[in-house]
């Protein structure tokens, strides 16, 4: 495990800032990740419930588990890790901050240039006519949602097997290819494209740093490995 004073010193003297987080940047918040312990509901993995076989086989079932997580996020708060990447994007001359997370804490804790790779749990689309809408209604009023043509509505998110908005993708190599410095923060780093902006930035000649509890497969591969909670290393990082 790498200490906290290098990366300090990276931080402080890179201008072009980006930073990929998963879940576990949310996780001090209460959010349940999706993987390790405290991440099954129902004893479902993600893998299972986070497709759109699974969505076409049982679309009640998936809408409880968003209309859980809904719930759960709705009455969660930014933490301290939120906090400081916000700050962060107020020191850098630029700052791009890509998360896998659909939760929307990042921008309720202020952070402004924000890539949700994932999309967003607060967004449905319509399976018939394909509207995309703002939707924060918690409970929903029915399960499952139906659009107003009266199709099935479904979370506005990227399951397993579907492509990424391509614009937003774009947006986040582009940032990354640009990037001195990239910090990826609360992520198994298991899932792709995603994990694949890690060797992208490397490959660009950004240092990487990592932020997790514990190992992931990019730990080998980074400049930086920090063991710790996202939100204690990144308050302590900025000091
Ligand atoms: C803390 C902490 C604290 C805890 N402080 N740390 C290349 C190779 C292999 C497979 C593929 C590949 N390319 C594509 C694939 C297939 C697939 C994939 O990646 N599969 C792998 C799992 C094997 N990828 C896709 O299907 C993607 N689409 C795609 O590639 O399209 C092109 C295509 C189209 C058609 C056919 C083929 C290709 C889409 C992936 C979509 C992922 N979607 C989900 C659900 C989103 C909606 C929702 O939220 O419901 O995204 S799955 C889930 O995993 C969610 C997350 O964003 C994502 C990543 O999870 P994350 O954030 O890393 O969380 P955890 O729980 O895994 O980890 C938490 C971490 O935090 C841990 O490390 C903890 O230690 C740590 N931690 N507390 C610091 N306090
Ligand atoms: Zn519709």
């Amino acid at each position: 495990m790498d200490t906290l004073e290098a990366p300090r010193t990276i931080l402080r003297t890179s201008s072009r800032i980006c930073v990929l987080t998963g879940a576990g940047v949310s996780a001090e918040s209460g959010i349940p990740t999706f993987r390790g312990p405290g991440g099954l509901w129902r004893n479902f993995r993600p893998e299972a419930l986070a497709t759109p076989a699974a969505f076409a086989r049982d679309p009640i079932l998936v809408w409880e588990w968003y209309q859980w997580r809904r719930e759960i996020i709705a009455a969660a708060q930014p933490n301290a890790g939120h906090f400081a990447l916000k700050e962060l994007e107020a020191r850098a001359a630029a700052f791009t901050l890509i998360t896998q997370n659909v939760d929307g804490l990042h921008q309720r804790a202020g952070s402004r240039n924000v890539l949700e790779i994932h999309g967003s749990i607060w967004t449905v689309r319509c399976t018939v006519c394909g509207k995309q809408q703002a939707n924060h209604d918690v409970p929903l009023p029915a399960l499952p949602p139906r659009c107003a043509c009266g199709g099935l509505l479904r979370p506005g998110v990227v399951w397993f097997g579907e492509g990424l908005d391509t614009q937003v993708w774009h947006n986040a190599e582009k940032a990354v290819r640009a990037a001195e410095l990239l910090l990826v923060a609360g992520t198994s780093a298991v899932v792709y494209p995603a994990a694949s902006l890690v060797p992208l930035a490397k490959s660009s000649g950004a240092q990487v740093v990592e932020i997790n509890l514990d190992e992931t497969p990019i730990s080998d591969a980074v400049d930086f490995s920090l063991r710790g909670a996202s939100g204690q290393i990144l308050t302590e990082l900025l000091q």
